[in-house]
């Protein structure tokens, strides 16, 4: 296979790890912990791995000898920047305690472990990876792991291949279906332990012990170069405003981030839309002034950043968007032999007065784009919905009323993107290279130390490298009870941007100055080669959240 010169040189990056992984390690305990909030519903689900200490790895001098661990690894959900680098890391992790031990890669998601769909990871496979974007080594699915019969039939090759612990690394969905799994292979003494990492470019897996999940950084730093170079493009042509859309299912982190690093003219947060119970209508008028107060400074110009979860979080669409999933969960095939044309028409008469007014007045592509298959975890698959098309449309229908009544002078023309795929599979940022490594590298610890429902976690990662906190959360510690497909269920709970947080602030801050301002920054692209201070600087979100 051909390989570009960058791909060849990075190769052989070392990934930088925490000063405590560079040796032996023992795994010290500390508090035990609690479910984030309906404490005695997860208890009573999780009897085998609730409460669990968290726990961190610190240098030992104590010497070890330790069986060779067989172990497997499953990437689960969409792509992620470093999530080789995970793998690397736990092979590493493993062959350093024993020479002996293999590590099996379950292909294409959690389906490969149901399916008995897998490769060995040997060093030759590992080596051609290293440092590489992708989830290509083994592929990645979205299948659920839910039932018993999937986790029996998982034990068969589990068994098979002697292998003693599973890594899943995935989002928030793939880590609590983790979690489910370690219970029950506690729950039947398997014999086989069950750790999570934290992956997702979404960067809404995060916590007090998870400081960010991996891709976030390599994801927005990719997309905020391409914004910075629309940007220039912008104010140079000064003749488009550009509505981009960016991942995130539901959190508007990647939004904010990316706001941070190129300061747009505008930048929606879904977050506060939903706290301020904003309209469409609102937010069409906002941007629609930002549009004329430019345009009267003679600058008919400007960049709309807009988080692709936005539907989701305007109450009245939330409301309707809740109602529609429930009722095509539970009218699953009646709805599949409707005709297409009459498709609309038949959800309309369906939903109560209020959700169906509102299904009803939506643009017929974007009432299509809602009724769409939902994701094996029950979500919207909001991808799908060209909100960027949506706002573009609505912005120049409002502007042309507003120059009607007087109150617009300009020419608006709009251009309309959507940043997603393009970020989640680049070459991940030195951050996210070691990150990702060192996530691994603990998840051979965890493995070692013989827990099971735990979650990889490292911490302090806007210090160097050298000082990271290697150690291990309780996966129930994160979880709470939520609404899934009509039922109550356990699940890891999202973080959201938090109005009250740094990195919003910060926003609110300056975003005046931004909307009237042309104070663009052009980030360029991610750099690996070179001063620290270019290529080993975390997101403006981390910074800002860790400098509290
Ligand atoms: P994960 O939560 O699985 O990491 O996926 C995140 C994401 O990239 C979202 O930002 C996006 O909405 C979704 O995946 C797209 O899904 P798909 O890859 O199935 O098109």
């Amino acid at each position: 296979m051909t390989k570009s010169a960058l791909q060849i040189a990075r190769a052989a990056y070392q990934p930088k790890v925490p000063a405590a992984l560079k040796g032996a390690v023992k795994a010290v305990a500390g508090a035990t912990t609690q479910s984030i909030a309906d404490q005695d519903e997860i208890l009573k689900l999780f009897p085998n791995t609730y409460g669990m200490p968290l726990i961190s790895f610190e240098p030992t001098t104590e010497a070890t000898d330790m069986p060779a661990i067989n172990a497997g690894v499953i990437l689960s959900g969409g792509q992620a920047p470093g999530g080789h680098n995970v793998i690397a890391g736990i092979f590493d992790g493993l062959k350093s305690l024993n020479a002996d031990a293999k590590l099996y890669g379950f292909l294409m998601g959690p389906g490969g472990l149901v399916d008995h769909d897998y490769i060995e990871l040997t060093a030759d496979v590992i080596n051609e990876y290293r440092n590489t974007g992708g989830f290509d080594m083994i592929g990645s699915g979205r299948t659920k792991l839910e039932t018993t019969e999937q986790y029996d039939k998982g034990l068969e090759i589990l068994r098979k291949l002697d292998i003693k612990a599973l890594v899943i690394i995935g989002g928030d969905d793939s880590n609590t279906n983790a979690c489910v799994l370690a219970e029950y292979y506690a729950s039947i003494n398997a014999g086989v332990q069950v750790v999570g990492c934290p992956k997702t470019i979404d960067g809404d897996l995060k916590n007090e012990m998870i400081e960010t999940s991996f891709g976030f950084d390599t994801a927005c730093k990719v997309y905020s170069e391409v914004i910075g170079n629309i940007q220039r493009d912008c104010n140079s042509a000064r003749k488009y405003w550009h509505f981009i859309k960016l991942m995130g299912r539901s959190a508007s982190h990647i939004a904010l981030e990316c706001a941070l690093q190129v300061q747009p003219n505008v930048c929606i947060v879904s977050e506060e839309v939903e706290a301020k119970n904003l309209s469409l209508g609102d937010i069409i008028n906002d941007i629609a002034q930002t549009v004329a107060d430019r345009a009267a400074a003679g600058n008919n110009f400007g960049t709309v950043l807009i988080p692709e979860g936005l539907v989701e979080f305007i109450p009245a669409m939330k409301a309707l968007i809740a109602e529609l999933s429930d009722f095509l969960a539970h009218n699953e095939d009646e709805f599949k032999l409707i005709k297409k044309s009459e498709q609309r028409t038949y959800i309309i008469s369906k939903l109560s007065a209020e959700n169906s007014a509102i299904y009803a007045s939506l643009p017929e592509g974007v009432a299509r784009q809602l009724t769409l298959d939902r994701d094996p975890h029950g979500n919207v698959q909001v991808s799908l919905i060209e909100t960027e098309k949506l706002l573009a449309e609505m912005v120049g229908n409002r502007l042309n009323e507003m120059k009607s009544e007087g109150n617009y002078v300009g020419k608006f023309a709009s251009q309309v993107h959507f940043f997603g795929y393009e970020g989640r599979c680049a070459a991940p940022s030195n951050y996210d290279a070691d990150y990702c490594y060192s996530l691994g590298y603990t998840a051979s610890c965890l493995i070692a130390s013989g827990k099971t429902g735990y979650m990889s976690s490292v911490r302090n990662t806007t210090a160097p490298a050298a000082e990271w906190i290697a150690g291990g959360v309780p996966v129930t510690m994160m979880m709470n009870m939520e609404k899934r497909h009509g039922e109550m269920k356990p699940v890891i709970q999202k973080a959201l941007v938090l109005l009250d947080g740094a990195p919003f602030l910060k926003l609110v801050a300056n975003r005046a100055d931004w909307a009237k301002n042309t104070a663009y920054v052009y980030p360029g692209p991610i750099q690996y080669f070179g001063p620290t201070e270019v290529c080993d600087q975390s997101t403006k979100t981390l910074e800002l959240e860790l400098a509290k």
